[in-house]
C-alpha cells in the first residue's frame, strides 16, 4: 500500500497484480512498450491473440466461465478500436472485460498534427460503447483508476470498462499508492417483496420460469452454478417449466422434467408465454436478441428477480419486482411458495409443462434438422465425461437453430453465445479464452464457414498457447442465414456465396490438426481423437440445408 514513485506502466502492473490479475490478452505496440515490460516484470502472463478483436473475445470467454474480470491490453488508435467490437459484445451480454489502452499524450503539440495512431477522441469512441471509461491524468492516478474501475466492474451487474493512459504518462515516473478495489455484496431479498410475490404465484395454474445468464451469477463453469439448483427446486415446487436464454444453458439439466429448454428462436415461444398465467423472470433482459419472436406476450403476473433496478422497467410490465441476488431470492421464494402451494395445483401445472415441453421439443427438432447429427454428437460427447463441456458458439444457424435447442446440456456446462451484439467470429476465440481460464473443462467451438473467417487467425494463437480444443466449422457455402432472408424477401441473393479455403489444410498450415468428416459417428470419433491429442483440432463438415443446397451444392 505504501506510496512509490514509479512509471505509469509500473503503477498499472502493480495494481493489476494486487487485484489478482494473473493473465492479460494483449498485443504490444510502440505506445505500450513500458506496459508490456512491467507486466512481465510483475509476473503477469501474456496471451498473444492475432487481432485485438480476438483478444476481446478471448477475454470475454474467460470471463463468462469464471465470473471474474479479464483484462485486454492494446495499443492506441486502430488497436483500441479493433477491440471495441468485442467490448460491444461484452457490454450487451454483461461480461466484465477491462480494456487497458494508451491514448493521445496529455501534452499534445496541436490538433491533427499527425501523431502515430492519432484518433480525434479515442475516449469518446470508447464511451459510445461503454459506460465506464477513465482517462487518467497522472502516473499515480493509474492505480486509482484500476481500483475504482474494478470496484464498479465487480459490483452489481457486471459490465466491461476501459482505462486510457495518455502515452506520455506510461513512461513518466510519479508518486502513487495502491487503491484496492471494494466490492459491494449482492443484495439479499427483501422479505416483503418475497412474500407478495410468493402469494401471487402460489395459486398459479400455468407458471413459467424464464431464466437468463444473470441466474448464473458469477458462478464458474462446473457442476452446480449460480441459482441453478434453486431454479429447479422452485420449478418443481410449482410444476413450472423453465425456458432459458442462450447463455443460461447449463443452469439446469436440459433433460429434467421441468426444463423446456433454450428455445428463444422457436416461433412457438409467444404461444407458450401467452398461455402462461404467471411468468417468473430470473436474471434475464427478456430482450429481443435473446427471445426472437416479437412481441413476446407476458401474462398479468410477472415476478422479476434482477440485481439491476432498471431491468425492472425494461421489456416487461413487472407486477412483482425482487431486486436481489438471483440465488438468494429464488431460494427464499421457493421456501415461501412451498408453504403455500397446493399439491393438486402443482400436479395440474406439471401436466401443462409436460405438454409444452414436448411441443417445444418437436418444434426444436424440426427447425434443427439440418444440424441434428452435430447436436447429437455433442450431447454424446458431453455425456462421455464428468467434466463440463463448454461450447464457444457463433452467430451461425448451426448454433442458434441447431446446438442451442438440440444439444442437451448438463448443469455446469456452458454455451458462450454472442447474443446481444450478434457478432461473427466470436466462437473460436471465446473458446480459447474459456479453455485457458478453465483448463479442466472440455471446449468445442462451433462456427459457420462465413463467421469463422472473421477470426480464424486465432487458431494460430491456440496452437502457440497449447490449447486443447476443437473448432467445428459447419460449411454451407456462405452466409446462409442472410441468403435465406434475401430469398424470403423475393430478392436474388447477392454477396452471400463464399468460396471458402480448404479448412482442414488451413488448420494444418497453422500447426493445428485438420480433418473433414461426414456424419455423426465420424464427427464423434474426431471429437474424441481431438480430446485425446494435444493442441487444437479443426473439424470441417458440410450442412444439408436450404442454404447449403444452393450455395454449396447448387
Ligand atoms: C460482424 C458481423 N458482420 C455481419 C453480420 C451479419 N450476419 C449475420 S449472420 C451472417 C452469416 C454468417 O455466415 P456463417 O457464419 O457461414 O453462418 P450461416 O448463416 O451460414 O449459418 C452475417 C453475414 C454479423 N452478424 N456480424
Ligand atoms: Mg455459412
Amino acid at each position: 500500500m505504501e506510496p512509490m514513485t514509479i512509471t505509469g506502466g509500473a503503477h498499472l502492473a502493480r495494481a493489476l497484480k494486487a487485484e489478482g490479475i494473473a493473465r492479460v490478452f494483449g498485443i504490444p505496440g510502440t505506445h505500450n512498450l513500458e506496459i508490456f515490460a512491467q507486466l512481465s516484470a510483475h509476473g503477469i502472463d501474456i496471451v498473444s491473440p492475432r487481432h485485438e478483436q480476438g483478444a476481446g473475445y478471448m477475454a470475454d470467454g474467460a470471463a463468462r466461465v469464471t465470473g471474474e474480470v479479464q483484462v485486454i491490453v492494446t495499443t492506441t488508435g486502430p488497436a483500441a478500436l479493433n477491440a471495441l467490437t468485442a467490448l460491444l459484445q461484452s457490454f450487451t451480454d454483461s461480461v466484465p472485460v477491462l480494456l487497458i489502452t494508451p491514448g493521445m499524450p496529455l501534452t499534445h503539440p496541436g490538433r491533427g498534427n499527425g501523431l502515430l495512431h492519432e484518433v480525434r477522441n479515442q475516449s469518446a469512441a470508447l464511451s459510445a460503447v461503454l459506460t465506464e471509461v477513465m482517462r487518467v491524468t497522472s502516473p499515480g492516478e493509474v492505480s486509482l483508476a484500476v481500483g475504482q474501475t474494478l470496484s464498479a466492474m465487480r459490483s452489481g451487474r457486471t459490465r466491461p470498462a476501459a482505462i486510457e493512459i495518455p502515452l506520455d504518462l506510461i513512461e513518466t515516473e510519479g508518486p502513487g499508492r495502491l487503491h484496492p478495489s471494494v466490492t459491494r455484496a449482492l443484495p439479499g431479498p427483501v422479505t416483503e417483496q418475497i412474500d407478495t410475490a410468493a402469494e401471487a404465484i402460489a395459486a398459479s395454474q400455468r407458471p413459467l420460469i424464464i431464466a437468463g445468464a444473470g441466474a448464473l451469477g458469477a458462478g464458474a463453469a462446473g457442476a452446480s452454478c449460480g441459482a441453478g439448483e434453486e431454479t429447479t427446486a422452485l420449478a418443481e415446487t410449482l410444476g413450472a417449466g423453465i425456458v432459458l436464454s442462450s447463455n443460461a444453458k447449463g443452469l439446469v439439466d436440459d433433460r429434467a422434467e421441468t426444463a423446456i429448454g433454450a428455445i428463444g428462436v422457436l416461433e412457438l415461444l409467444p404461444e407458450l408465454t401467452g398461455d402462461a398465467d404467471t411468468v417468473i423472470a430470473i436474471g434475464t433482459e427478456l430482450a429481443p436478441s435473446d427471445f426472437w419472436p416479437e412481441p413476446l406476450p407476458l401474462p398479468e403476473t410477472v415476478v422479476r428477480i434482477d440485481i439491476d433496478e432498471v431491468q425492472m422497467l425494461t421489456n416487461a410490465t413487472v407486477t412483482h419486482p425482487i431486486l436481489a441476488d438471483a440465488r438468494a431470492a429464488t431460494a427464499a421464494l421457493n421456501v415461501r411458495v412451498t408453504a403455500m402451494r397446493a399439491k393438486s395445483a402443482t400436479a395440474a401445472a406439471r401436466d401443462w409443462t409436460a405438454d409444452w415441453k414436448s411441443r417445444a421439443a418437436s418444434a426444436g427438432e424440426s427447425d434443427g434438422r439440418p444440424w441434428a447429427e452435430l447436436t447429437d454428437a455433442l450431447t454424446t460427447f458431453g455425456d462421455s465425461a464428468e467434466t463440463p463441456l463448454i461450447i464457444g458458439a457463433d452467430s451461425t444457424m448451426a448454433c442458434y437453430y441447431g446446438v442451442q435447442t438440440g444439444w442437451k446440456a448438463r448443469p455446469g456446462d456452458r454455451f458462450l453465445y454472442p447474443a446481444g451484439a450478434g457478432t461473427l467470429g466470436y466462437g473460436l476465440p471465446a473458446g480459447i479464452g474459456a479453455k485457458l481460464a478453465s483448463p479442466q473443462a472440455r471446449v468445442v467451438a462451433v462456427e459457420g464457414d462465413g463467421g469463422s473467417m472473421f477470426t480464424i487467425a486465432e487458431l494460430a494463437a491456440a496452437v502457440q498457447a497449447g490449447v486443447r480444443m476443437t473448432l467445428i466449422i459447419v460449411d454451407n457455402g456462405g452466409y446462409g442465414e442472410i441468403r435465406n432472408e434475401m430469398e424470403d424477401r423475393g430478392d436474388t441473393p447477392s454477396g452471400v456465396k463464399l468460396t471458402g479455403p480448404d479448412f482442414p489444410a488451413l488448420a494444418r498450415a497453422m500447426g493445428a490438426r485438420g480433418v473433414h468428416v461426414d456424419g455423426r459417428d465420424a464427427l464423434l470419433e474426431a471429437l474424441n481423437e481431438a480430446e485425446a491429442g494435444e493442441g487444437p483440432t479443426l473439424i470441417h463438415m458440410t450442412e444439408d440445408s436450404r442454404a447449403g443446397a444452393d450455395m454449396l451444392r447448387g
